[in-house]
């Protein structure tokens, strides 16, 4: 008799933990988006890490122009300050579409590794993201091949929901689709809003640090590691207990849902 708690779906944050999509392409994304509309914004790493604060890209875009662009002039051909940031959002993607096409947005370490594991082990999969859905896409079809977009049940996305990270909403809009109960799921994240949102649903969340994360407070993941790692790269674990394996694989997910 499987346990009441089997794991039967692993459901991923995609920026920051499948990939490091923060610091290879969004914020290069960004500033050329400004080059472009003759703005003279820069995002720095440092800036960028502090604007990470706010979810969503053009919710960020609002709150860098609300907090630090006292004097900006909306550009006469825009009716409104959403206008213009969706304009710009919408070039931003471009490029960062572009940058996934050339190959600049690798995976993260055990990443392809996992998600094979959990196909092979009928394990399913989905995607809770605040990114726009065309950046998923364009991810997964440069790093995993075009067929990968069908290894997840569902990618929940940017707009599909109301509230974005912290809020739980993108998690739900997954565990809704994938019609599971949280119990026999696990979340994974790389931000502390992110594992706001993920643990408000009652899911298990591990996550892997980067090194615009290190610092967020993870006291409520199950587990905090350095990345998935792999066989011959071990992950360093930063708290939990990680049954003593030296990289994720699915019998630690296992281990970790089923305790
Ligand atoms: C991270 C985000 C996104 C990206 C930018 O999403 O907050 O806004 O920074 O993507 P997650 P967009 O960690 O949930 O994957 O510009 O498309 O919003």
């Amino acid at each position: 008799m499987p346990p009441k708690n089997q794991l039967k779906a692993l459901i991923f944050d995609v920026d920051g933990t499948l990939a490091e999509t923060e610091r290879d392409g969004h914020r290069p994304a960004f500033n050329q988006a400004f080059s472009d509309a003759g703005l003279d914004w820069h995002w720095s790493e440092e800036r960028y890490g502090e604007l990470l604060e706010v979810s969503g890209g053009k919710e960020r875009i609002r709150a860098f122009v609300q907090q630090s662009q006292p004097n900006f002039k909306l550009p006469s051909e825009f009716a409104d300050l959403t206008e213009f940031i969706k304009q710009l959002h919408a070039t931003k993607t471009k490029y960062y579409k572009q940058y996934a096409a050339e190959g600049k947005i690798p995976l993260r370490p055990g990443v392809e590794r996992l998600l094979n594991e959990a196909r092979e082990q009928g394990v399913r999969l989905a995607i809770a993201t605040t990114t726009t859905p065309a950046n998923v896409q364009a991810l997964l079809e440069n790093t995993l091949g075009a067929a990968s977009l069908h290894w997840f049940e569902v990618i929940a996305a940017g707009d599909m929901v109301p509230h974005k990270k912290p809020a739980p909403d993108i998690f739900e809009y997954a565990l809704k689709h994938l019609d599971l109960p949280p119990e026999n799921c696990l979340g994974f994240e790389d931000t502390n809003n992110g594992l706001l949102s993920a643990t408000q649903t009652g899911l298990k969340t591990i996550v892997t640090i980067n090194d615009y994360t290190r610092e967020q407070d993870f006291s409520k993941a199950t587990l905090v590691i350095s990345d998935f790692g792999e066989p011959n790269a071990p992950f360093k674990v930063l708290a939990g207990n990680a049954h003593s394996a030296q990289y994720f694989d699915i019998d630690l997910a296992r281990a970790i849902c089923e305790a």
